[in-house]
């Protein structure tokens, strides 16, 4: 009994399969129509720290304190364990007074519904548009708010310009997106759906067929790297639904993130988007932790639950499993008022058609004003947030101006992706341009960190407005996406500022 809704999507009940928890649980699918800083970096870590010592200081006080009051927003109540409670918000209703209301008053987190995805960034090749976004993450900035990114690279809402593409062309076209769309929203982006929803229902635990997945099973970690290399400072997640249980799917993706994190793919977390029917999953909590324990963080993105009679209650029960894993850092609801839900019909939210809140709002709120306070959930420690894949760097050697040390973390027919890291072994500077050869027949087509220009093989990149200044022994990494013919050897005769290094 598929539902149409708006953007070529049906939400759709299935029959429970052999991999769903109980018969009871009515798990709702979605059944898609193909519509064919290192600055930041710096902060996060001075902030982090500054928490810790705060909470160490703290510690002692807090004992002797009485009991917190009770808060009284779902943000606030989120806020004492440290996790954000999050919404998805329509750029189409942000003239809706009562709709932002709710918005402002209850949330400390925002996402794009739709305008952050790839037809709607960029519906010609090449040429982005950003306003829809940046309205979004202009009136977060002025509120406090945090944004999460969704989605970079997607099977689905591609733009009609990428759906026929193919092969090389279209893996760069995508790597280009990323870098393009990440880079545009460096450092204001909390974390980032890098990848969304790749992986197949059923049985299998494989990739889904795609358009993405047939450029070659590597697209994923490629799509990651970029992201990383665009905007350092953003947690980086894979995104999925139907994934909330222990079943295939999610055994499927639990092992892409363990290898992932065994070979220094840069991914930070995962997000469930959490689409139920009346009931949650017995072991919803347990899949929660067994992807926290691979050192990842877990969100949950885009809670709904149909409208029943234990619709209060299975809402308690998602905060209370968020809660009880510290690697939980957050939650998001898909959408504000029932009348907003994408599930037209399943009265899936918080807030009713009136903006009233309903007893599963309280239930949540409850839930969150029950959780322990700060310091959990912990921070996400350094090793997970590996700023540059290096699997076969070459380094220069040197004594010149700089060090080099030149990777290239993703190849594939005619195409590939190169990381550049410089330490400047020279006297401070102020702006910088590396120079380098190419031995063989390759292009710079799309730089990040950096600008790039190319003479025959002659290839300069210079810095970007926000890394020019590098003291002595300081590093900056760049990277860019390139194309050869032939064979692809790393580039020689790197100089700093005109010295070789
Ligand atoms: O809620 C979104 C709806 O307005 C769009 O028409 C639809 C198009 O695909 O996407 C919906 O959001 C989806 C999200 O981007 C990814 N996970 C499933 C969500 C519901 O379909």
């Amino acid at each position: 009994m598929p539902a149409p809704v708006p953007g070529g999507v049906r939400a759709c009940v299935r029959a429970p399969r052999p991999d769903a928890a109980p018969p009871a649980v009515r798990r709702v699918a979605v059944e898609r129509v193909d519509m064919q800083n290192p600055v930041r970096r710096g902060r996060r870590a001075t902030l982090v720290a500054t928490v810790a010592v705060a909470a160490m200081t703290f510690t002692g006080v807090l004992a002797a304190l009485p009991a917190q009051a009770a808060a009284s927003t779902l943000g606030a109540a989120a806020a004492q364990s440290g996790r954000y409670f999050g919404a998805a918000i329509a750029g189409g209703r942000m003239n809706d007074t009562a709709y932002m209301a709710i918005v402002d008053r209850e949330f400390s987190s925002v996402v794009a519904e739709n305008e952050m995805k790839m037809d709607a960034t960029e519906p010609r090749q090449n040429q982005f548009s950003f306003t829809a976004g940046d309205r979004l993450v202009s009136y977060a900035q002025s509120r406090g708010k945090q944004v999460r990114g969704h989605t970079l690279a997607w099977h689905a809402q591609q733009p009609a310009w990428m759906q026929g593409m193919s092969g090389s062309a279209l893996r760069s076209a995508m790597l280009n997106h990323v870098t393009q769309v990440a880079a545009h929203y460096r450092g204001k982006i909390h974390s980032w759906d890098v990848v969304n929803e790749a992986f197949a229902d059923g049985s299998s635990g494989g990739r889904r067929d795609s358009n993405l997945q047939r450029t070659g099973n590597d697209w994923i970690e490629a799509a990651f790297r970029a992201a990383r290399a665009a905007d350092p400072g953003a947690k980086l997640c894979y995104n999925d639904y139907n994934i909330d249980s222990i079943n295939p799917k999610s055994t499927g993706v639990y092992s892409m993130v363990r290898d992932f994190k065994a070979r220094g793919v840069p991914i930070d977390c995962v997000g469930f988007q959490s689409h139920f029917g009346t009931t949650i999953p017995g072991d919803y909590r347990a899949n929660l932790q067994r992807f926290a324990d691979l050192g990842v963080d877990v969100q949950i993105t885009e809670l709904d639950i149909e409208q029943g009679s234990n619709q209060a209650n299975a809402y308690r029960q998602v905060t209370q499993a968020c809660l009880a894993v510290s690697r939980c850092t957050g939650i998001t609801v898909w959408g504000v008022r029932d009348s907003d839900s994408w599930r037209t019909g399943a009265n899936p939210l918080l807030f009713d058609a009136s903006g009233n809140k309903k007893p599963a709002y309280t239930a949540v709120l409850d839930a969150l004003n029950a959780a322990s306070p700060s310091p959990t959930p912990t921070p996400t420690p350094t090793p997970t947030r590996t700023p540059t894949p290096t699997p076969t760097p070459t380094p220069t050697s040197g004594t010149g101006a700089c060090q080099v040390a030149y990777s290239v973390p993703s190849q594939w027919g005619g195409g590939f992706t190169a990381n550049i890291r410089i330490t400047n072994r020279g006297p401070a500077v102020s702006s910088w341009a590396l120079a380098f050869t190419f031995p063989g027949n390759q292009t710079v087509q799309q730089a990040w960190n950096g600008v790039a220009t190319q003479a025959g093989n002659q290839v300069t990149i210079r810095n970007a407005s926000y890394n020019g200044t590098v003291p002595t022994g300081g590093t900056v990494e760049i990277g860019f996406n390139g194309g050869f013919s032939g064979s692809n050897p790393a580039p020689t005769a790197f100089t700093l500022n005109g010295v070789a290094c």
